[in-house]
């Protein structure tokens, strides 16, 4: 066994099972939610098609196929740099020219399901990640951070997931100094559990949208719409986030994945 390799000794802990993985994605289809910006600002996503080509017909005998219409930013995704005008500049912060090293590390795993399930508006702060650390173990360079709130459990309701009223959507999420701190320990990325990276009152915040417009000034990357996040521990998973390599791509949907010992 002393002479395994550890990616070796890691395909035969899949093999047993001492080694998960756990799906961190949710379905893909014509009721996934999908972000609502305001009607006055900006053109929305168009919601996901499915088309059939074939199925054992006419149109193909032996073989069944779809073609598909999706946005980039829907249902459980990658937002690459490129995706907020902060990281317009940088040369590989397309989906397509992401080194694939970045695609796959460590990840904390920061549980606020009981703050957010009390209050949706609940925001994460730079002091509540310093006591999870205290708790946890400190947030290592190059880690993924993930916020938990078990959003997930309402994907099956655009309206629940979104939760929008007269006032705008109400969706957990991080504070600016939150952001700023965990790209102070040098992390790769940061994902959400709700319809985008940051909480649904983001766009009064200074800088609007924190989390999209700090961590892709820094080439960092966000992950949204993640779910299953009450299966992993708070460290010690490996999570596996890889965008489709669309050219010049934003962002992309992913199967994320997470292995769990
Ligand atoms: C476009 C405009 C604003 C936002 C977003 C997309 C996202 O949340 C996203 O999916 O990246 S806030
Ligand atoms: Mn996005």
């Amino acid at each position: 066994m002393n002479d395994q390799s550890i990616v070796a000794k890691l395909g035969a802990a899949l093999l047993s099972g001492d080694v998960r993985v756990v799906d961190l994605s949710g379905a893909l289809g014509p009721d996934t939610p999908l972000l609502k910006l305001p009607p006055d600002l900006a053109v929305d996503t168009p919601k996901i098609e499915v088309h059939k080509i074939s199925e054992y017909d006419n149109d193909g005998p032996f073989w069944a196929w779809n073609w598909l219409k999706i946005g980039e930013h829907s249902g459980t995704h990658f937002d690459a740099p490129h995706h907020w005008i902060t990281g317009k500049d940088f040369e590989d912060g397309y989906t397509d020219k992401i080194a694939p090293q970045n695609f796959v590390g460590p990840v904390n795993v920061i549980d606020c399901s009981r703050e957010a399930a009390e209050d949706p508006d609940f925001l994460l702060t730079a002091d509540h990640v310093k006591a999870w650390e205290a708790e946890h173990g400190e947030i290592g360079e190059g880690e993924w951070v993930v916020m938990r709130t078990d959003w997930d459990k309402r994907a099956h309701s655009e309206a629940e997931f979104l939760n929008m009223d007269e006032n705008g959507p109400h969706s957990p999420g991080p504070t600016v100094e939150c952001i700023e701190y965990l790209l102070s320990k040098g992390i790769i990325g940061w994902g959400s559990q709700c319809i985008g990276t940051d909480a649904g009152s983001a766009g009064g915040m200074e800088p609007p949208f924190p989390a999209h417009n700090l961590l892709h000034k820094a080439n960092k990357y966000g992950l949204a719409s993640l779910a299953n996040l009450d299966q992993l521990p708070p460290k010690g998973a490996v999570l596996i986030a890889a965008p489709l390599k669309i050219v010049n791509g934003t962002g992309s949907p992913i199967r994320a994945l997470a292995l769990v010992q």
